[in-house]
């Protein structure tokens, strides 16, 4: 595919998974500083599409050509669904990714249901208007205590079913290939295909 795309994310985590991903399905992509724009979009959706789609039609806007945002976050059963749409903003701007980490295990404590899933929203906005979507999901477990150094945010706390390992402790690549990320992703370049065939 020729068009480039622009990644409508600040979080370097992100930034760098989306790149790897979307390079390998063979779509090119630049940071917003790249395109030359520096917004902050303020989320203010109920939910991690509307995010999405928000966040792709400023950057889309503002640099003048199509632009991919990812909106995402960990939902916890136990904490009803929580933090879902505030994950990046979980305990307030005193906190880093390890704050939040600590935070959500103490929220945690005692508590024997650990069931908990990543979403990720996609949405992809055109210059001219066309928009599309995709969504990606990944069912877990919230660990006891922070395990791995890989990845960002709540990686080292997402216990993966079957891999006996977190999210911190798998390789960027084989996170990708079961993440809400890598999901959410495929379905939209899948979608990319049919959109720039016609
Ligand atoms: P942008 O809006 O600039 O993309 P952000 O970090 O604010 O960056 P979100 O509003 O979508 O992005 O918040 C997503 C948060 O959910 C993110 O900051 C992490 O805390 C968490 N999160 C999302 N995907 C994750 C993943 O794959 N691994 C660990 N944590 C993740």
């Amino acid at each position: 595919m020729s068009e480039k795309f622009v990644l409508a994310t600040h979080n370097s985590g992100k930034l760098s998974e989306m790149r790897d991903i979307l390079a390998a399905l063979g779509v090119q992509v630049i940071s917003p500083a790249e395109a030359g724009v520096d917004i902050e979009v303020e989320e203010t959706g109920s939910t991690f599409a509307e995010n999405a789609m928000l966040k792709a039609k400023a950057i889309c806007e503002a640099a003048g050509l199509p632009a991919i945002a990812d909106d995402s976050g960990l939902c916890v059963d136990a904490l009803n669904g929580g933090p879902g749409v505030y994950s990046a903003r979980y305990g307030g701007e005193g906190l880093d990714d390890r704050g939040r980490c600590m935070l959500l295990l103490e929220g945690l404590r005692g508590q024997t249901t650990r069931a908990a899933h990543f979403s990720c929203a996609v949405a992809c906005a055109f210059p001219n208007g066309d928009t599309l979507t995709a969504e990606g999901r990944c069912d877990g477990a919230i660990a006891f205590a922070p395990i791995g150094t890989e990845g960002f945010g709540y990686d080292p706390v997402f216990l993966v079913p079957g891999k006996g390992k977190t999210f911190g402790q798998l390789s960027a690549e084989e996170k990708s290939a079961i993440s809400h990320r890598g999901k959410a992703l495929a379905a939209f370049v899948e979608k990319l295909g049919t959109y720039l065939k016609k």
